[in-house]
């Protein structure tokens, strides 16, 4: 059966929707409109028709060459438009954009920031030392004897005899003591280095350390401030407890636990079925440091106070590998 002419117009905008480069369109305009094509065979026979539907068919025949002709050259004008946009300007501003993905705090420096931000509301002034540090500072001052045994080798990298990386952020304070008088509250936040690493240490790690001192500071005040601070980073329900323990730059010291934030006490994996948490290290500060710096040991007492941040971000977050912190994998810091 012979096509009739609205048939062969169908076919070819059915052909022409298909099209996305200029050869196709090209061979659609030739296969319907060239001296071979379909409409063009059309009209040649249209003298084979029966007389009556001669004039009809042919103006109906006329008119779809000149609309399918118009069509085609709209195409490929559209064509053209989008592909210059590309070429010229090397940018297709056709694509969906690409998005960019914002930057967010590393999760120590957030916890780090929690934790400034309680003690200045506390009346504490933020300072910092340096990471490098003179023997002095970073032990003399502190009251560690030449041959204690958090000097050795092994705990301490040395730069050279007399210079090492901190290996905490004790030596702040005698810093900022040498040159202020009583009051004196502080904290120093910052990083130490020490040469150790496996599941909970790493050899550069974080700490704050903090200092109050004052006439008639008293124990009963490091235990008032340290239970505030627990009950504001963790939550109200967080007991506390206060075990007899060693410094060289405190006596007396105390290693300070709280309540397990997993198990609530009842004892699990990471509080090792004990109930507590060891969080932080504090005492009064020994009269040789005061002596060192030049303070009164008649006239001022003060405490202080020592945690690791890591520490305090792993039992807040969950995290039971202190290494992620620092193997920059974004799956892991995006969630915080
Ligand atoms: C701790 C535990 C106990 C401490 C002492 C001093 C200074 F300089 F005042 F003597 N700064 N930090 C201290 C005391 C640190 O960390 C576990």
């Amino acid at each position: 059966m012979k096509k009739t002419i609205e048939q062969i117009k169908i076919e070819a905008l059915k052909e022409l929707e298909t099209t996305s480069d200029r050869e196709s369109i090209d061979a659609i305009s030739v296969r319907y409109l060239g001296r071979k094509g379909m409409v063009t065979k059309f009209l040649r026979n249209i003298s084979n028709l029966p007389i009556e539907e001669r004039p009809g068919a042919g103006k109906r025949a006329n008119e779809i060459k000149k609309d399918l002709d118009k069509l085609f050259k709209e195409a490929l004008k559209k064509l053209e438009a989008r592909s210059s946009i590309t070429t010229d300007n090397q940018i297709d501003v056709s694509l969906p954009g690409r998005t960019v993905r914002q930057g967010s705090l590393h999760p120590i420096t957030q916890i780090t920031w929690q934790i400034c931000e309680i003690f200045t509301r506390l009346g504490f002034d933020i300072v910092e030392g340096p990471e490098v540090e003179t023997d002095y500072y970073n032990f003399e001052a502190l009251n560690i004897p030449k041959n204690h045994p958090a000097r050795d080798m092994q705990d301490t990298f040395y730069i050279s005899k007399n210079i090492v990386l901190r290996t905490h952020t004790s030596p702040t304070q005698p810093r900022i003591m040498e040159k202020q008088k009583p009051p004196v509250r502080i904290i120093a936040p910052g990083k130490v280095y020490r040469c150790d690493s496996d599941l909970t240490h790493t050899p550069m790690f974080h700490q704050i350390e903090g200092l109050f001192v004052d006439k008639r500071v008293s124990f009963g005040d490091l235990k008032g401030m340290l239970t505030t601070f627990i009950h504001r980073i963790f939550d109200e329900q967080t007991s506390l407890r206060f075990r007899p323990s060693f410094f060289p730059f405190t006596e007396p010291s105390a290693e300070v636990d709280i309540r397990c934030v997993m198990c609530r006490g009842k004892g699990c994996r990471v509080c090792s079925q004990t109930g507590w948490l060891e969080i932080m290290g504090a005492g009064m500060v020994h009269p040789a440091v005061f002596e060192n710096v030049g303070y009164d040991t008649n006239l001022y007492t003060g405490f202080a106070f020592g945690m690791g941040i890591e520490r305090i971000a792993m039992l807040k977050y969950g995290i039971d590998d202190i290494r992620k912190y620092y193997e920059n994998d974004l799956r892991f810091l995006r969630q915080f």
